[in-house]
C-alpha cells in the first residue's frame, strides 16, 4: 500500500496543472469575474515566512473563488526597482538589475513551489522598461492636468540614503527604510498634487467601511487630517524699519480669538526671517540652527520646555486691536496650516506652556466652570460660554463659533477654512534605479515633457558599482551623453531630469497593469479594467496602511478622471494578513530567530506549512511559528489523503442510499465552511475539514464501511474544501478518488437543505409536576440548552406567575420539571 509522500506530490501535480492551464482566467464574459490580489512583493532575496503567510490567505480566496464558479484573476508580479538593489549593486561592483532579476527568479521559483494558483502568463515587472514607460506616461498625464509640479521648499532629507523622502516615509523623525533621523533640506524637487484629492479621498472612505479593516480607514483618516476652522488675518506692525505687512492664521478655534494674548510663527519657516527686526536677528538665526536637528513629533513633545525667540515685532488682534507680541518658536510647524497662529494660552495647553515659560499673559474667554487656566496651568478646553469677548459673551462655544467667523467676514479680515494635514506627495528620488521623470529642461522652453511616442525614457546604461554611489544628486546626472538631449519642442540644446520616481509611484497601479499586462497602447486597456476593476479582494501587512493605499487609491481617481477607469476605488475589500513571529517576536537577524521558509517546506512539505499558517489564528492575527505544529499538520493531511485510498466505491454512484448521518455531517460542514469562508475565518473551515476527515474515518473502520457512497461523498468534499489550503494533497485525494484532474476546478459541493435539518424530538415541560408546555428540539440538545428553553416558555411563565424558582430538573432531551417558590 502507498503511502503519503508529500515529495512525490509536489513533483506530480505542477505540469499538470500547468498543461491544463487551471489558474488562466478564461476572461471570455462567460462567468462573472473576480479579481484577487496579494501585495506584490519585492525581490529581496528569497520568499521569507511573511510571504508564505500572506500568499497562503490570498489563495484561500482565489481557490475559493474558483471553486464557486467565477472567472478569477489572481496574478502576481514584482515591485522591482528601489534601493536595496542599489546598495547591492555598489557593494558589488554590478549592476542592480542583476541582484533583483536574480532575486525574482529565485522567488518565482518558490512560488511555483508553494502552488500559489496564479496565472504566470501575467507576470510583471516594475523595472520592466516595457512598464515603466506606462509609469512615465502616466506621469505625463498627471502633468498635463497640472498634478505634477516642481516646487522649492524644506524637505525631509535622509543623510544616509542620501536622498529625499515623501512625508509618509518618515517615521518617528526617523528614515521609514533605514531609521537614520531625517533632516530637511531646500530642493527643488517634484510633487504629485494628491491635496487635491484630500476630500474625496475622505469623502470615498464611506464605500470602504464593512470592506476595509477599521484601523486602517482610522489612519487613513488621520493622516488626511480634515481640520474645520477659520483663516485670520493679522496686521504686523511697521517696525524696526520693517514695513507693515498681512499674516494669515489658521485656527479651529476662531470663537477664542479675544483670548490671543501673543502670536507664533514657525522659526524655521522663510516667514519668520522676514518679519524679524535687524536687533533680534541674530537671535533668530541661532535659534533656527538648533531647530533643524528636531523632528516634527519632537518640536510638539509636550514634554520638552517650550522655547522660542521674540521677533521684535507686534500683531494687532482684528477683533479688538490689542497688540500682541509676535515670537518664533519650533513648536508651530511650517508646513501646516498657515506656519503662523494665534496663540490663546487660556484654551491651549501648548500656547500655555510657551506662555509660563516666557512670562505671556493668560486671558480666559471661555467660562467652563473649571478653574482659571493662568492659576492651575491647565488650559480648558471643553465647553463653556464666551466671556471677555465682547457681543460674543454669553454664547455657548457651538454658537460662538460661527458668530466669530460671520463677523471675521463682515470686516474682511477672515473666513472660513477647511485645513488638512495631507501635504503633497514629494516623488523625485536622487537614485538611480527607478523610473526616470520623463522632463526634458529646455533653457528656451522650461520643462518640456518628453512626447509619449519617445517613451520610454529608459534608464542610461554603463553606470555600475561606484558611480551608483550617493553624493546627494542623481547617478544619472553623470551619464552626460544620455542627460544632453534636443528640446523636443525648439530642438535647442537641453538636459533630461535626472531623479526618478519614488518605488511608491510603481505601486500605485500595477493593479491596472494586471487586467492587460501586454497591452501597447496604454498602461491597461479600458476595456479590460471595465471587466476586472475593482479589486475584489486585496490582501497585505497593515504596514501599507497610509503610503501605498492612500497612493493608490489617489491614482486610482486621477486615471478615473481622465475616462479611462470606470472604478474610483482600486480594492473593494482589504485583508490585512498577522505577522509570523518566532516565539512572540518579529523575526529578525539581530535576534536570530529567523525562520528559513525553504527548510521548513523541505522538512513538512508545502501543503503542511500552509496549513499550518492557516489554522494557526484567523487570517487578521499573529502566527507565532514556535507555537504552532506543522508536522500535525502533516498527519492530518497523511490521513486526508489515506480516506483516498480506502474508498472502494466509484466514482458518480448515489449518494442519497449513503449513511444519513455521516451524509449530513458533509453538508453542514459544506454550508459552514461557505459562509466561514465568505467572513474569512479561514481557520475555523481547517478545523471543521478535521472532524469531517474524522467522522469518514470513522465510518470507513466502524460504521457504514469503505464501499458506502456517503464515505465517497465525504471524501470528495474533503478534497474540493482542502483544495483552498493544500492543494497537493487535495489535487493527489481527487486522483486517489478516480475522479479527473483538476480538482481546482471540480466546483463548491452543493448544499442539500434537507439533510441539514436535525433528528427531533418532543420535550415535555412540567411545573409543579403538570405538563404545562412542549417544546420540539434537537435529539442532542444539551442540558443547558434544554433548561434555557424551558425557562424561555410563555406558558412556562404564565403558570410561574413572577414566582422564584426553587430547582430545574433536566432529562435532556425529553423532560423538564420546574419546582417554584
Ligand atoms: C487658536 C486656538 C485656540 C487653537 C484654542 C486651538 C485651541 P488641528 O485640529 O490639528 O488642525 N495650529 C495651527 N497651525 C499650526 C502649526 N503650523 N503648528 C502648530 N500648531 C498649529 O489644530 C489646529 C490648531 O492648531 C489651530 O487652532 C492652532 O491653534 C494650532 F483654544 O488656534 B488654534
Ligand atoms: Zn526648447
Amino acid at each position: 500500500e502507498a503511502v503519503y509522500s508529500f515529495a512525490a506530490i509536489e513533483q506530480k501535480w505542477p505540469k499538470v496543472w500547468d498543461d491544463l492551464g487551471v489558474f488562466t482566467p478564461a476572461d471570455d464574459g462567460s462567468r462573472e469575474r473576480r479579481y484577487v490580489l496579494d501585495m506584490f512583493p519585492y525581490p529581496s532575496g528569497d520568499l521569507h515566512m511573511g510571504h508564505a503567510e500572506a500568499f497562503a490567505m490570498g489563495d484561500v480566496v482565489a481557490r475559493y473563488w474558483r471553486q464557486r464558479g467565477y472567472d478569477v484573476l489572481h496574478p502576481i508580479g514584482w515591485d522591482s526597482f528601489g534601493l536595496p538593489a542599489e546598495n547591492a549593486a555598489i557593494k558589488n561592483n554590478a549592476h542592480p538589475s542583476d541582484w533583483t532579476y536574480r532575486n525574482i527568479e529565485t522567488q518565482a521559483e518558490s512560488f511555483k513551489r508553494y502552488a500559489i494558483s496564479v496565472d504566470w502568463s501575467r507576470r510583471i515587472h516594475t523595472s520592466d522598461p516595457e512598464y515603466y514607460r506606462w509609469t512615465q506616461w502616466l506621469f505625463t498625464r498627471f502633468y498635463e492636468r497640472g498634478l505634477a509640479y516642481r516646487k522649492n521648499s524644506p524637505v525631509n532629507w535622509c543623510p544616509k540614503d542620501q536622498t529625499v523622502l515623501a512625508n509618509e516615509q518618515v517615521v518617528n523623525g526617523a528614515c521609514e527604510r533605514c531609521g537614520t533621523q531625517v533632516t530637511k533640506k531646500s530642493l527643488n524637487q517634484w510633487y504629485f498634487k494628491i491635496t487635491e484629492y484630500a476630500d474625496r479621498l475622505l469623502d470615498d472612505m464611506e464605500q470602504l467601511k464593512g470592506h476595509w479593516p477599521e484601523r486602517v480607514l482610522a489612519m487613513q483618516k488621520n493622516w488626511i487630517g480634515r481640520s474645520e476652522g477659520a483663516h485670520v488675518r493679522f496686521n504686523i506692525e511697521a517696525d524696526g524699519g520693517k514695513p507693515a505687512e498681512q499674516v494669515t492664521v489658521f485656527t479651529t478655534r476662531p470663537d477664542t480669538l479675544a483670548g490671543a494674548t501673543f502670536f507664533v510663527v514657525a522659526a524655521d519657516a522663510p516667514l519668520a526671517l522676514d518679519l524679524v527686526t535687524d536687533e533680534n536677528r541674530n537671535a533668530l538665526l541661532d535659534y533656527r540652527e538648533s531647530v533643524k536637528a528636531l523632528s516634527d513629533i519632537e518640536r510638539q513633545s509636550t514634554e520638552r520646555v517650550k522655547t522660542g525667540v521674540f521677533t521684535g515685532r507686534y500683531a494687532v488682534n482684528p477683533l479688538n486691536g490689542e497688540k500682541l507680541p509676535v515670537w518664533a518658536a519650533d513648536y508651530v510647524l511650517a508646513d501646516y496650516g498657515t506656519g503662523a497662529i494665534m496663540a490663546v494660552p487660556a484654551h491651549d495647553q501648548r500656547d500655555l506652556d510657551f506662555a509660563k515659560t516666557f512670562d505671556l499673559p493668560v486671558k480666559a474667554v471661555l467660562d467652563t466652570g473649571e478653574e482659571d487656566p493662568a492659576v492651575s496651568g491647565v488650559a480648558t478646553t471643553g465647553e463653556g460660554t464666551l466671556i471677555n469677548s465682547g457681543t460674543l459673551d454669553g454664547l455657548p462655544k457651538a454658537e460662538a463659533i460661527p458668530a466669530a467667523v460671520r463677523m471675521l467676514e463682515e470686516q474682511g479680515t477672515g473666513e472660513k477654512f477647511v485645513n488638512f494635514r495631507l501635504r503633497d506627495w514629494l516623488l523625485s528620488r536622487q537614485r538611480f534605479w527607478g523610473t526616470p521623470i520623463p522632463i526634458i529642461h529646455c533653457e528656451n522652453c522650461g520643462e518640456v515633457p518628453v512626447p509619449d511616442d519617445q517613451l520610454p525614457v529608459t534608464l542610461p546604461t554603463g553606470l555600475r558599482g561606484e558611480a551608483l554611489a550617493p553624493k546627494g544628486t542623481s547617478p544619472l546626472a553623470s551619464a552626460e551623453e544620455w542627460v544632453n538631449v534636443a528640446c523636443p519642442k525648439c530642438d535647442g540644446p537641453a538636459r533630461r531630469d535626472t531623479d526618478t520616481m519614488d518605488t511608491f509611484v510603481d505601486s500605485s497601479w500595477y493593479f491596472m497593469r494586471f487586467v492587460s499586462p501586454h497591452f501597447t497602447d496604454g498602461p491597461f486597456d479600458p476595456e479590460a479594467a471595465k471587466n476586472w476593476m475593482p479589486v475584489g479582494q486585496y490582501v497585505g501587512g497593515v504596514e501599507h496602511a497610509i503610503l501605498h493605499l492612500l497612493y493608490a487609491r489617489f491614482f486610482t481617481k486621477v486615471v478615473h478622471d481622465m475616462g479611462l477607469l470606470e472604478a474610483s476605488e482600486p480594492f473593494g475589500s482589504l485583508l490585512n494578513q498577522g505577522q509570523v513571529l518566532n516565539g512572540g517576536k518579529a523575526m529578525s537577524k539581530s535576534l536570530g530567530n529567523g525562520v528559513d521558509l525553504g527548510q521548513q517546506l523541505d522538512k513538512y512539505g508545502v501543503d503542511a506549512v500552509r496549513l499550518t499558517m492557516i489554522f494557526a489564528s484567523p487570517p487578521e492575527d499573529d502566527v507565532d511559528w514556535a507555537d504552532v505544529s506543522p508536522s500535525g499538520s502533516a498527519k492530518f493531511l497523511a490521513r486526508a489523503w489515506r480516506l483516498g485510498q480506502d474508498i472502494t466505491s466509484e466514482p458518480g454512484v448515489d449518494y442519497s442510499t449513503g449513511d444519513r448521518k455521516l451524509r449530513a455531517l458533509t453538508h453542514r460542514t459544506v454550508a459552514d465552511a461557505t459562509e466561514l469562508l465568505e467572513n474569512n475565518k479561514f481557520n475555523v473551515v481547517v478545523a471543521k475539514l478535521m472532524e469531517l476527515v474524522n467522522a469518514t474515518r470513522k465510518a470507513i473502520d466502524s460504521g457504514a464501511g469503505a464501499a458506502d457512497p456517503a464515505v465517497r461523498e465525504a471524501a470528495e468534499a474533503v478534497a474540493v474544501m482542502l483544495s483552498l489550503f493544500a492543494p497537493y494533497t487535495a489535487e493527489d485525494l481527487w486522483n486517489l478518488l478516480g475522479r479527473d484532474a483538476s480538482v481546482v476546478n471540480a466546483g463548491w459541493p452543493a448544499v442539500d437543505k434537507t439533510l441539514l435539518v436535525q433528528d427531533t424530538v418532543t420535550a415535555v415541560v412540567q411545573v409543579q409536576g403538570k405538563v404545562r408546555d412542549r417544546l420540539e428540539v434537537a435529539a442532542d440538545i444539551s442540558e443547558e440548552d434544554l433548561r434555557e428553553a424551558a425557562l424561555a416558555s410563555d406558558a412556562v411563565q404564565r403558570f410561574l406567575d413572577g414566582r422564584g424558582i426553587r430547582t430545574v430538573i433536566v432529562r435532556a432531551p425529553k423532560l423538564v420539571n420546574i419546582v417554584s417558590a
